[in-house]
């Protein structure tokens, strides 16, 4: 994948859509310029079965659609069933290992939160790492404690070229601290979600 594509990750699942309808969150996030979309589906009330499959069609359509990669997290054989772009894994999730086999030509992410597991996931062929929670987040209940840049700086100091995303509470106004640090772009739930000017939003994630 090319570093670029990271720029602006938009991650968002149907709990993460106040009022609005999922699919026109996605679509105005597209239309604003996001360069990538990890479908993930996660809280109290989470679509199972038939209904994520057909929401992940629907989603994994529109980007299409825009020429935005698609990605799936956790959720392995949904992601092949629908033929994502990719998928995206945490530590306790599926070993890359695993995945490689069944992924040949497609994306892997993976959140990576010391050396040792950077180590390991640029080893085992990830092709992009997530490294967070940076900030203070309100958008996953379990995070660990944020972690500031120091990691995300170190990580770049160990490998210059590897694709690397930063997460966790980023905004429009701390950002530029996350891409300082190295970060080839910025993953985000509810600085998207939450807008009411996604296009502006985007554009300042882009520095423009
Ligand atoms: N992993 C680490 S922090 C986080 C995930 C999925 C949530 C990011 O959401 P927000 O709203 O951008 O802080
Ligand atoms: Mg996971």
């Amino acid at each position: 994948m090319n570093r670029t594509d990271l720029a602006v990750y938009f991650i968002m699942g149907t709990e993460n859509c106040n009022n609005e309808s999922p699919l026109s969150v996605l679509e105005d996030a597209l239309k604003a310029g996001i360069t990538i979309f990890q479908l993930r589906e996660k809280g109290n009330e989470p679509l199972m079965g038939k209904e994520l499959e057909q929401f992940a069609r629907a989603c994994r359509s529109l980007c299409k659609q825009y020429g935005v990669p698609f990605i799936v997290n956790d959720d392995v054989d949904l992601a092949l069933k629908i033929d994502a772009d990719g998928i995206h894994v945490g530590q306790d999730d599926t070993p890359i290992e695993e995945i490689r086999e069944k992924f040949q030509h497609k994306i892997i992410g993976v959140s990576v939160h010391n050396k040792e597991e950077m180590v390991k996931a640029v080893e085992g062929g990830a092709d992009y790492v997530g490294i967070g929670p940076i900030f203070e987040t309100k958008s996953k209940p379990d995070a660990k404690k944020p972690a500031g840049v120091d990691f995300l700086k170190d990580a770049r100091k160990m490998y210059p070229n590897f694709p690397i995303v930063g997460i966790g509470g980023i905004t429009p106004f701390n950002a530029h601290m996350v891409l300082e640090a190295g970060a080839d772009g910025v993953a985000v739930i509810s600085a998207i979600c939450n807008s009411n000017n996604r296009s502006q939003t985007v554009q300042q994630f882009k520095g423009k």
